[in-house]
């Protein structure tokens, strides 16, 4: 953490304690603990109306919010005060570093960077990770791709072609089995000491993957369908771990199709940030560079400065 990120932490800290005593005297109706002063917490993990909160001294909380406050999620600050029966109840939210929607549903707060987990079975397809990639580029977080069960594919050369067009535009890939233990030790170097959020369809081995990474933990896992190659959505709460060397792992549950994000025209295009060099030297202002006449875009394909499954999934994802 930065000597800056800790001076506004602090900073919203004492604010936050503030606004918190205010509400403690504004509201009586709620049996507070009377010996109980406001602390902060981080929220591991919401189950409906219910959060799961960790006091700064390890303690966890199940708390409740108060009604006037925003909704929290996995990763987010609040304050909160324990009551009689050692429950809580979250009278503030700490602003955000930043956070992750999808479909308008936020899914964490305060994320160093995102892990994009896809796998040899289920297949990977590049238009699912290229909705990833425009949901991450959209929210300003840094995405990171990995692939799982790389022990299963019987062409791993072209696995390595498919990814490379993603490095060279700029995004790391971890080639990795978690089954027979390949990548991991490389992978666990890079994530030390931030917070990570794990996302991708479900079946292709993010709770195990966090298994490895945290060997103490023991996240439930499920076996795919044999005949679709499908997962069976395990997890069921985004929830945080720490990782014991510093750094967090946030767990999250995958994505049923029916639930993938409605992207604008405007946000697709931001999400391909290797046409951004040119989409500002077509010939008309609102090219949409699909068959209009002078289109750097198109251009740039024809040179090879734009990969053909890129372009390719551009179409689909705007048509
Ligand atoms: N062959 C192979 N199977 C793996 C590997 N990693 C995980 N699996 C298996 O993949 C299946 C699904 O793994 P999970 O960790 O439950 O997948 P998930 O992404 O967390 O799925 P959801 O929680 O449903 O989103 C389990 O049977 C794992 O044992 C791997 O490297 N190779
Ligand atoms: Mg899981
Ligand atoms: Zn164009």
């Amino acid at each position: 953490m930065s000597l800056t990120r800790r001076q506004k932490w602090r900073f919203e800290k004492i604010q936050a304690e503030r606004i918190a005593r205010s509400n403690k005297a504004a509201d009586n109706s709620q049996d507070l603990d009377s010996n109980a002063s406001a602390q902060t917490g981080l929220v591991i993990t919401r189950y409906g109306q219910h959060l799961l909160v960790e006091s700064n001294l390890g303690n966890l909380v199940q708390c409740t919010a108060r009604r006037n406050i925003d909704l929290s999620v996995a990763g987010d600050q609040v304050i909160f005060q324990t009551t009689d029966n050692n429950k809580g109840i979250v009278t503030a939210l700490l602003d955000r570093d930043n956070s992750l929607k999808r479909s308008n549903k936020l899914i964490a707060a305060n994320i160093d960077e995102l892990c994009l987990v896809v796998a040899i079975e289920p297949h990977y397809q590049f238009d699912l990770i290229d909705r990833y990639l425009i949901v991450a580029e959209n929210q300003n977080l840094p995405i990171r791709l990995i692939v799982n069960k790389i022990e299963l594919s019987n062409n791993i050369k072209q696995v390595k072609s498919d990814f490379a067009m993603y490095e060279a535009i700029g995004y790391p890939v971890s080639y990795l089995s978690v089954r027979t233990q390949i990548g991991i030790a490389v992978l666990q170097a890079q994530l030390n000491n931030k917070t990570q959020l794990f996302l991708g369809q479900s079946g292709v081995g993010k709770s195990s993957l966090i298994n490895q990474l945290i060997p103490e933990l023991n996240l439930r896992v499920n076996e795919i369908s044999t005949k679709s190659k499908l997962g069976k959505h395990t997890t069921t709460n985004t929830t945080l771990y720490h990782i014991p060397s510093g750094g967090d792992l946030i767990d999250s549950p995958g994505v049923r199709e029916f639930h993938l994000d409605n992207l604008s025209d405007k946000e697709i295009l931001s999400g391909f940030k290797e046409f951004k060099a040119f989409v500002n030297q077509c010939k008309f202002r609102n090219c949409a560079h699909i068959n209009e006449p002078n289109c750097a875009v198109k251009n740039a394909l024809e040179a090879g400065n734009i990969h053909p499954k890129r372009y390719a999934s551009y179409l689909t994802l705007i048509t």
